[in-house]
């Protein structure tokens, strides 16, 4: 049977990859980002595609009324969320702390971890009514591993990892699934947005490696959503065959 999935930051990278993953599976999809004319090309493109049905919900996850107003205009025929995909998120610089941007601090720390919380708050309360439901987080591996000039993301990512276990114990007696996915490298317009669009360092990141795509996260994604209703994969650490961890990385 079709199932409704709500993907935050769908307009790029692993969330567009996984809403495009589901949708071939014929579930109905509710996008959602800050770029409208993204998010309504990928309507258009998934409809057609695939025959499903896909909401557009445009809103910014740090604002906490845009989050509740935009889950209050969903139609009906898609409030029943059987699949929740925190993924909108961004790193912004890449800088010792004593010389970091306050304001791409309070960026990450609000979409990261505050618009989390908010979107999960809303939706989850359909789940535990219904007494059903799977939340995956996008986590990264900077989620257990802090490396140097990544403080402020890595924290945010800590505090994804904390929240997944959190959510895991609190929604127990609910029959909601909870997983976290920490992906290690993966090339989307991630290190773009953490350069403030330098699109050559952004490049460089992935020198001599073959990073993850999109594609290979909404794999791991799909695949932990496809399971008995009794089995609950609780994390998932994936990263690139060249590298090991936030540390170590084999350049050719
Ligand atoms: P992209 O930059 O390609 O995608 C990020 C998505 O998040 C976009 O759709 C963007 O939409 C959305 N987003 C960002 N800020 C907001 C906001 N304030 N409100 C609503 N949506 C927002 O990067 P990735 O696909 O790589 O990143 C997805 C997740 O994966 C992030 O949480 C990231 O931390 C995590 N991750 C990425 C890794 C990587 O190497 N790429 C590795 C490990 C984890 P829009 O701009 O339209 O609002
Ligand atoms: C993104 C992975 O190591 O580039 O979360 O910060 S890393």
């Amino acid at each position: 049977m079709a199932k409704t999935v709500f993907v935050t930051g769908a307009t790029s990278g692993i969330g567009e990859a996984a809403a495009r993953a589901f949708a071939e599976e014929g579930d109905n999809i509710i996008i959602t980002g800050r770029r409208a004319v993204r998010l309504k090309e990928l309507k258009k493109q998934l409809e057609a595609e695939f025959c499903v049905e896909v909401a557009v919900l445009m809103f910014d996850v740090r604002d906490r009324k845009q989050c509740f107003a935009a889950l209050e205009s969903l139609p009906e025929a898609l409030r029943e969320i059987d699949i929740l995909v925190n993924n909108a998120g961004l790193a912004l610089g890449l800088e010792h702390i004593d010389e970091g941007d306050v304001n791409d601090w309070d960026t990450m720390i609000d979409t990261n971890i505050k618009g989390l919380l908010y979107i999960t708050r809303c939706v989850a309360r359909g789940m535990i009514e219904r007494g059903c439901g799977h939340i995956i987080n996008i986590g990264s591996i900077a989620g257990t591993q802090c490396y140097e000039n990544g403080a402020v993301y890595s924290a945010t990512k800590h505090a994804v990892h904390a929240l997944s276990q959190g959510m895991r114990i609190d929604f127990l007696a609910h029959g909601i699934k909870v997983t976290e996915i920490r992906p290690g490298m993966v090339e989307t317009e991630f290190s773009q947005v953490r350069f403030h669009g330098d699109r050559s360092r952004a490049h460089g990141v992935y020198n001599g490696l073959t990073p993850l795509t999109g594609d290979d996260v909404a794999d791991a994604i799909l695949w932990v959503t496809s399971l008995p209703e009794h089995v609950n994969i609780d994390e998932i650490v994936i990263t690139p065959k060249q590298q090991a961890n936030a540390y170590y990385t084999c350049r050719k």
